[in-house]
């Protein structure tokens, strides 16, 4: 059996059968643990001079290869073009694009310096397995170093619109770089037809729907294969895992304070994304048009930092920190907060336990990928009595959750009264939503994902040696 290997931006700290890690991580481990292979990828340190060495850790048949990056790489890089460019822009937020052609040149630079990093630790048979938008350039750089094996790519992250990705300057690079993989992964079908279009459109390659399901692409001298693979949850290990929480600390805290109310309850990182601060309005609305609602309802917003050190990130903050200010001093009252705004982090277990204690699970991102917590909200509840979750139609998770309320997070109107259904639902409503929701979390649960997205790349042909230099690849500068 071919070793797999992952490369990931940061390596997943796995505690092995703990509940710290998320189902992503566990699954990929998973996988690595049965074919044994590699996780490569940044450590998090950042140095401030030097020369950053690989750390290579073995654990049973799986080998962890990390590896610091230097200030200027990691400010290029990761803060630069990964994430005040590529991000907003993925997630159709062009107005909030920043591009610097140095982060994209030091963005090239660490991709194809990281795939000089792995090149010495691969064997002729690996399978190397490509995640997210940090690595677009990293089957390009392998591909100039001279290595042939077979290499998939997952995009966590939606795949924009044609027009949209017209705003990232070098989005031709972008996807001719995409096309060294030989298989390419989106999470959803819009994500994929997005894909095609701009293949077909501005690129002028070709695409063609195959009898297998993949979509085979011609592009760039290159061809590969690409298909839509949701991600999905282990949905009976959470369910596990907030049943156990039932009587704990955290949710008796919380039903002491409520005293009754009924709670809805959000957790996102604090991301422009996520549409936190239309969320917070569309809850303002409900208590605006339904006063029976005051005093009745608190909304549970948990909204761990990230990116802090980023503009846009700063200003989502501010931009929050005012929002539920001034909604609770509209509405607050000596007995009842309405909005509980928590910026921190909580445990996994901690989590899961408080989605299975509340009635609603409002999940509202202007655009995501997935969205992995409506499906650990979903997983968390107890079916006898389940909570509703009200889903944004731009969250990735829409395409398969149909049993939830399904809303656009740019009507303020429609969220408030979708709220409102849900904290009315029947139980048998609730019950058989529930059910429908929890069967397709099943049938496409982590594993299914992992091995679906491994069997397409196994079956696709290797490449032959000059192939990619067939196909005018410019072999990247390597970092000072
Ligand atoms: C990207 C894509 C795609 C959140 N707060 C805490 C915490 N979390 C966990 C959640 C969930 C995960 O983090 C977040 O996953 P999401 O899918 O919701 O969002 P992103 O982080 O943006 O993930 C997304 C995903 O990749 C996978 O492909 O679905 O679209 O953007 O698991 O539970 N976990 C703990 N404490 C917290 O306070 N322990």
């Amino acid at each position: 059996m071919s070793r797999l290997i992952i490369v990931s931006n940061r390596v997943a700290p796995i505690s092995e059968g703990g509940p710290a890690a998320g189902g992503l991580a566990v699954g990929v481990y998973d996988a690595l643990k049965e074919t044994g292979g590699m996780w490569f990828g940044w450590s998090g340190d950042v140095l401030s001079s030097g020369q950053p060495q690989i750390a290579v850790e073995e654990r049973g048949p799986v080998t962890f290869a990390t590896i610091g990056l230097l200030r200027r790489d990691y400010d290029q890089y990761y803060r630069g073009f990964s994430n005040a460019t590529l991000w907003p822009a993925f997630h159709y937020r062009a107005d909030l694009v920043q591009y610097d052609r140095h982060d994209f040149e030091g963005y090239r630079r660490v991709n194809a310096w990281l795939a000089q990093q792995l090149v010495p630790l691969l064997r002729d048979d690996d399978v190397i397995w490509v995640h997210d938008y940090h690595l677009i350039p990293f089957a390009q750089a392998l591909r100039a170093a001279g290595v042939h094996n077979r290499i998939g790519f997952f995009l966590h992250i939606p795949f924009p619109a044609s027009q949209v990705l017209l705003a990232v300057p070098p989005h031709r690079e972008l996807v001719e770089a995409l096309c060294s993989f030989d298989l390419l992964g989106f999470q959803t079908k819009p994500d994929l037809r997005a894909f095609c279009d701009y293949i077909v459109n501005e690129a002028g390659g070709s695409v063609e729907r195959l009898d297998d399901g993949l979509t085979r692409i011609d592009a760039f001298g290159q061809t590969l294969r690409a298909g839509d693979y949701p991600i999905g949850v282990y949905p009976d290990e959470i369910a596990e895992l907030a049943k156990a929480g039932e009587r704990g600390k955290p949710v008796r805290t919380l039903k002491a304070t409520l005293h009754g109310r009924k709670v809805i309850m959000s957790v996102d990182r604090l991301d422009y994304s996520k549409g936190l601060v239309e969320r917070f309005r569309a809850f303002e609305r409900l208590l605006d048009q339904a006063p029976s609602q005051r005093n009745r309802v608190s909304f549970v917003q948990i909204a761990p930092p990230t990116r802090a050190d980023l503009h846009a990130y700063q200003d989502i903050r501010l931009r929050l920190e005012a929002e539920s200010g001034r909604i609770n001093g509209r509405f607050a009252e000596l007995d009842w907060t309405p909005i509980w705004y928590i910026h921190r982090q909580y445990e996994r277990a901690v989590l899961a336990a408080l989605f299975r204690a509340s009635h609603v699970g409002y999940v509202t991102p202007l655009r995501d990928g997935m969205n992995l917590v409506a499906k650990e909200y979903v997983s968390a509840q107890d079916p006898d009595d389940p909570g509703v979750l009200v889903l944004s139609c731009f969250a990735g998770a829409a395409q398969e959750l149909t049993g939830a309320l399904i809303v656009n997070p740019f009507d303020t109107d429609g969220m408030a009264d979708a709220l409102a259904v849900a904290l009315a639902m029947p139980v048998a409503e609730r019950q058989a939503r529930h059910r429908d929701m929890l069967a397709q979390l099943r049938q496409n649960n982590v594993s299914v994902w992992r091995d679906r997205f491994m069997r397409d790349l196994s079956r696709v042909g290797k490449r032959e040696a000059g192939a990619s230099a067939a196909a005018g690849v410019v072999p990247m500068p390597l970092a000072d």
